[in-house]
């Protein structure tokens, strides 16, 4: 609202992994609401409750900040906003949509088979209940973009539903000078908000998410679900790499 969006909020009461309703709510702010042309950038705004792949057993059902996983794919929509606002210049509709319950996903102790599909609540619930009329170009998900070392290698599900849409970032990712970040091989297909966005919504949207091919601890990176998901362990210029690759894509729009 302070960036001259307008702001709406989604409230829905969903139901978790072991039958917990959740009281959740998306948060949707738009760019220049007027304009039919529109692009969604999208981030989960809620952080796991538990620590659950901690190399410390006694701290699974913790939780930790999350300042990675929850707090940067938020941080950078705050700061496009802010630009877009100063520059307002962009005269294509941008949404920035918070989605809730992302990661109450089941526990790492129970089995995973016996629980289905209970990643990305809050995304499933908006792409089944999408406002009255709305339609977007594209979409972009930011998912854990703000981790030290992080590589935002090309995703499956992207791949396999908009494939057009990760060529043009990582081609806007190169002429950012950012193309480090991105780099042009394929990395892991991961269930996250994409995939209601792409199955249910029809539109097609890419994970911005990283992958570590040698990281022991997680493929997400060494802070995935554990206490040391903290401010401590975010770098800044990832989170730069990863805003001035969405801008660059954004002021490339037609
Ligand atoms: C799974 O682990 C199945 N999906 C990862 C989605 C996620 C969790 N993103 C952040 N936290
Ligand atoms: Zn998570």
């Amino acid at each position: 609202k302070q960036y001259g969006c307008k702001v709406k909020s989604q409230k829905a009461d969903l139901r978790g992994y072991d039958g917990t309703i959740l009281h959740s709510r998306n948060i949707m702010a738009s760019y220049k609401p007027e304009l039919t042309t529109r692009i969604l950038l999208c981030a989960h705004w809620d952080t796991r409750p538990w620590a659950d792949n901690d190399p410390d057993s006694t701290n699974w059902r913790k939780p930790f900040p999350g300042a990675n996983d929850g707090a940067s794919g938020v941080a950078v929509m705050l700061e496009i906003a802010r630009l877009l606002q100063l520059d307002n210049s962009l005269n294509i509709g941008v949404d920035f949509v918070c989605f809730d319950a992302e990661d109450w996903g089941t526990p790492q102790w129970l089995n995973q088979e016996e629980h289905g599909d209970t990643w990305a609540l809050g995304a499933q619930y908006f792409a089944a209940n999408l406002p009255a009329g709305y339609e977007a170009r594209y979409g972009i998900l930011l998912d854990m973009v703000g981790g030290q070392g992080a590589r935002f290698y090309r995703e499956g599900i992207s791949q396999r539903f908009a494939p057009e849409i990760v060529k043009k970032v990582w081609r806007a990712a190169r002429a950012a000078g950012f193309g480090s970040y991105f780099p042009k091989t394929d990395g892991g297909t991961i269930t996250d908000d994409h995939v209601p966005l792409n199955q249910v919504a029809r539109i097609p949207t890419i994970d911005i998410i990283p992958f570590y091919p040698d990281c022991e601890q997680s493929a997400f990176g060494p802070t995935w679900h554990t206490m040391a998901d903290d401010m401590e362990h975010i770098d800044r210029a990832t989170l730069k790499a990863v805003g001035q690759t969405v801008i660059q894509t954004l002021f490339t729009e037609q």
